[in-house]
């Protein structure tokens, strides 16, 4: 087993929030001095999204900050494209500061919002990062040839939904769009794709933690995977894992607010070798598992499949 799951998950549910949700789930974690930051996801009791925050010594114990952290903005230009709520954020930390990506609803479509926090106490929308319809944004934590570089997500009625990347100079413009990575037929990713928790640097690439979807006759099955992308070259895919490293299991993956649904939106790799992965339950709760690096990157390369 390359996952490890928490002898106590889930570790966050909707009653640890002091204020009214349906949900906590899909939340972006990372180290801040010396604590776990978690923003996560939560229904509120009208259907659409905020996102909490929750602190943590030891990145299974969280508390629920009172207030939440962000919701749908009361400022143009955001304010038009987060009507129907803000969801799913990833964490990176970059020149000194944390980059937020969220998917921001709209009447419009859903499209890409990047916020700025120092402190996460005060945050600051820096930009609507994508046109509708992409969901999944994840960046990467360094440049490349001078050039921020990230993975998204864009919707597609003609090609099942796929991994993309892109380039920026200043995270604003964002250009130089690739498909670098696609479901495969009748395999557990066969119906869609997306870029999970922010890409993890080790000594042989770099370590993209995904989603895949496989549609059944019993409604839709959400698993977690494993590509393994070129340390100097992130367009390229060394290789992904066939299998997958995370599907519903337990009684709260697969029976929420969404069925038989694992989903990552973050990871922290901690000094020994270990990797918190951290998913949402069934679209209901927050749950992490320990997994070692070196082994998913191994799960990558010792049966890949292609990646297109
Ligand atoms: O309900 C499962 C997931 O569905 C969507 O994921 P995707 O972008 O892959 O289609 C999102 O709404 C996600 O939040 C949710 O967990």
């Amino acid at each position: 087993m390359l996952i490890e799951r928490y002898k106590n998950n889930p570790i966050l549910e909707k009653d640890h929030v002091p204020y009214p949700v349906a949900t906590v789930h899909n939340a972006g974690v990372v180290k801040f001095n010396d604590k776990y930051i978690m923003i996560f996801r939560s229904h509120k009791l009208n259907g659409r999204s905020i996102l909490g925050l929750a602190e943590s010594d030891d990145g299974f114990n969280f508390k629920v900050d009172k207030e939440p952290f962000m919701v749908p903005a009361s400022e143009e230009p955001f304010k038009e494209y987060e009507e129907y709520g803000i969801e799913d954020p990833r964490i990176i930390f970059m020149e000194g500061e944390y980059l937020i990506t969220y998917s921001a609803y709209s009447r419009h479509g859903v499209r890409i919002g990047l916020a700025k926090t120092k402190d996460f106490k005060t945050v600051q929308r820096f930009s609507l990062i994508t046109e509708a319809d992409y969901r999944n944004v994840v960046i990467f934590p360094e440049k490349f040839n001078g050039l921020y570089a990230r993975l998204d997500r864009p919707h597609s009625e003609i090609s099942p939904w796929s991994v993309w990347i892109s380039y920026s100079p200043d995270l604003k413009f964002w250009g130089e769009s690739k498909l670098i990575m696609k479901p495969m037929q009748y395999h557990w990713d066969e119906m869609k794709i997306g870029p999970g928790a922010p890409p993890i640097k080790t000594k042989r690439g770099w370590l993209n933690i995904y989603h895949g979807v496989f549609p059944t006759m019993n409604g839709c099955v959400y698993r977690l995977g494993v590509a393994l992308h070129d340390l100097e070259d992130p367009s390229k895919i060394i290789a992904v894992g066939d299998e997958w490293i995370l599907q519903p299991e337990k009684e709260y993956e697969i029976t929420g607010y969404v069925h038989n649904v694992v989903f990552s939106c973050g990871a922290v790799p901690e000094e020994d070798g270990t990797v918190k992965i951290y998913w949402g339950g069934a679209d209901k709760v927050m749950c992490v598992g320990t997994a070692i690096l070196e082994e998913l990157v191994d799960h990558c390369l010792n049966n890949p499949r292609k990646p297109i």
